[in-house]
């Protein structure tokens, strides 16, 4: 086991950009260096053995080869919940801890994927545009689809899994869901095939982790059992949906809409979503509140205080 790192000799190293309201603390409490984009090798060289902690975020990361290249790297404290851009069976080969921030974010992505579940089903953003084109004078409105008393499969029932159901319970939804296992203390019914949940729902919601065991899970064939009438809610990450066949689904009708907060090459996205009616587009902003950021960069910095002082951390990832 490393010693602990004390204040004293502790060297963050800041992988990646952040907003200032956590870069600014981050830099007035602790010794950072920023890995630079170019040079590394350089910097490294005369760097990498003073690092104790990274700290990066959940767009970023840091990779098995950036850890292998400081050797008294001891901790990684991630900016949001995800760290699939994170090496984390290195850091754990290796004996590297790595913390996230669960729960401060869990009420503001599900806000999101409820928003999105109500927008693309009644058509609130596409009429928006509708009016501001001046159509209404031309007539009616197109009819949606009705959302309360919908069946709505949820793909990973974890914290914002739950979080969403719960939501969704206030529409008379009728949940079910799916998952490696069942959910402990949970009532609603559990399908263990991705494709048969799909099948059996209205909205489809993805609120997994991105990992590679869930990379394109939600398949071209789980797309042809969401069906003609069913719609997709992605809030959790562009990975988990072969964004390929979602387009193709989307363009051919083979699914009725789509509400997307994240996409598989960030901030690019499929330009033919673009010229889509059936389809609400937001970028990535699921935990983007004032109060939600300032939450998760003061977990942030928590849980590096705490390693800092004790070597140990409030939120571990695992
Ligand atoms: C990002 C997210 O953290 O927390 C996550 O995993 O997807 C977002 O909240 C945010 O965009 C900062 O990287």
């Amino acid at each position: 086991m490393k010693p602990k790192a004390q204040k004293s000799t502790c060297t963050v190293l800041q992988v990646g950009p952040m907003p200032l309201y956590l870069e600014v603390p981050l830099h007035q409490e602790f010794n950072v260096h920023r890995l630079p984009d170019g040079g590394r090798q350089e910097f490294l060289a005369t760097k990498a053995e003073h690092v104790n902690i990274a700290f990066t975020t959940s767009t970023v990361g840091v990779d098995g080869r950036l850890m292998r290249a400081l050797p008294n790297l001891q901790a990684v404290i991630n900016f949001g919940v995800g760290v699939d851009k994170t090496d984390v069976q290195t850091a754990n080969e290796l004996g590297i801890l790595v913390s996230n921030t669960p729960d401060v974010l869990t009420d503001c992505v599900a806000d999101v994927a409820v928003g999105l579940l109500i927008d693309v089903a009644r058509g609130i953003s596409a009429a928006d545009r509708f009016i501001r084109r001046g159509d209404w004078a031309q007539g009616a409105y197109p009819l949606g689809m009705r959302v309360s008393g919908k069946r709505v499969g949820i793909l990973g029932l974890g914290r914002i899994g739950l979080a969403i159901a719960g939501r969704l319970e206030g529409f008379g939804a009728h949940i079910a869901y799916h998952g490696r296992n069942r959910v402990v203390d949970v009532t609603y019914p559990w399908y263990d095939s991705l494709a048969e949940l799909a099948q059996n729902s209205d909205f489809l919601i993805v609120a997994v982790s991105s990992s590679p065991a869930t990379t394109g899970i939600v398949s071209r064939e789980v797309l042809d059992a969401l069906g003609p009438r069913g719609y997709l809610i992605n809030i959790s990450r562009g990975a988990v949906v072969d964004e390929d066949a979602l387009v193709e689904a989307l363009v051919q009708k083979r699914i009725a809409g789509a509400g997307l907060d994240v996409f598989a090459h960030e901030p690019h996205v499929p330009k033919e979503l673009a010229t889509l009616e059936n389809v609400v587009l937001t970028p990535h902003l699921g935990s983007g509140t004032t109060e939600t950021r300032q939450d998760m960069a003061e977990l942030s910095l928590e849980n590096l205080r705490k390693f800092v002082i004790d070597g140990t951390l409030i939120t571990p990832f695992g």
